[in-house]
């Protein structure tokens, strides 16, 4: 890897910007060196909250993790952003600009975002995407979230990765709802309508909160929307996703890699 990997996890762990974007190319690269620097890093994870956003594609998650970016950000948190889907890229805050750009400086330095490509299996997160938030994690980013195309395995992956799995719906699924369901809620812990501009949005918040319902109150998970777009309901939902803290150590963070 043309570095002693120990001091590049030296680097790493001084939250160096550059070294960090090496150890992320070495883990996506999946080459020699990257099984030496996993069981480097393996002993310095854990302190992250690593957030899943999923759900099918156009539900709006890049625009929702833009908006998550802004929001945790001004909560003063560093962020570290994973997508493994480069065909709506994560902007770093782009359509939310004016807000984004009054704290640039802190947004330089607080926010690393870097897209994977999704290989492997359909639609699967990659070892590299746990080796990826292992970096970050390592590296000192507070909140790491992962944007993932929800296609049935990946959503499972996902779960087993993310402190906290937000399961972003779109409105207007109707049947699709029902197909969706036994998947979405076994992964996830936050359950979310975007797009809630959208006259259809109070059907789909009906329909999934009768689902809820009939699960065992213990197995009930909270129902929240936003509007990414404008960033309404951001600030309740970063809140729920703080609030869960440190649920579980992400252990399969540091054993997948
Ligand atoms: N009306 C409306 N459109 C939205 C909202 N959030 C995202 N979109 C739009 O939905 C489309 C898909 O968004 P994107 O974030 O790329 O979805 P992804 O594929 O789930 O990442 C884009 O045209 C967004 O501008 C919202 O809250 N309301
Ligand atoms: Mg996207």
């Amino acid at each position: 890897m043309g570095e002693q990997p120990a001091n590049l996890v030296q680097r790493i762990l001084a939250g160096e910007r550059r070294a960090i974007a090496h150890a992320i190319s070495l883990a996506d690269a999946e080459g020699p060196g990257a099984d030496a620097l996993a069981q480097l890093l393996a002993g310095h994870c854990g302190r992250a909250h690593v957030v899943g956003v999923t759900g099918p594609p156009g539900a709006g998650k890049s625009t929702l993790v833009n908006a998550l970016i802004v929001e945790l950000r001004g909560r003063g948190k560093r962020i570290g952003v994973i997508a493994v889907d480069p065909s709506s890229p994560v902007s770093g805050g782009a359509l939310l600009g004016d807000r984004v750009r009054m704290q640039a400086g802190a947004l330089d330095d607080g926010v690393f975002i870097r897209s994977l490509a999704s290989r492997g299996h359909l639609g699967g997160l990659s070892r590299s995407t746990a080796s990826a938030i292992a970096v970050l994690d390592a590296g000192g980013y507070d909140v790491v979230i992962v944007e993932t195309v929800g296609a049935g395995q990946s959503e499972v992956e996902i779960a087993t990765l993310a402190t906290t799995c937000v399961v972003v719906v779109p409105p207007g699924l109707g049947d699709e709802v029902q197909a969706l369901k036994a998947g979405i809620l076994e992964v996830a812990d936050i359950l979310l309508v975007n797009k809630a501009d959208r006259p259809e949005a109070q059907r789909t918040l009906a329909d999934l909160n009768a689902m809820l319902r009939l699960r065992p109150a213990h197995r009930r998970v909270p129902l929240m929307s936003t509007v990414a777009l404008s960033g309404e309901g951001v600030p309740a939902l970063a809140d729920a996703i703080l609030g869960r803290g440190q649920a579980h150590v992400p252990a399969a963070a540091a054993q997948m890699v």
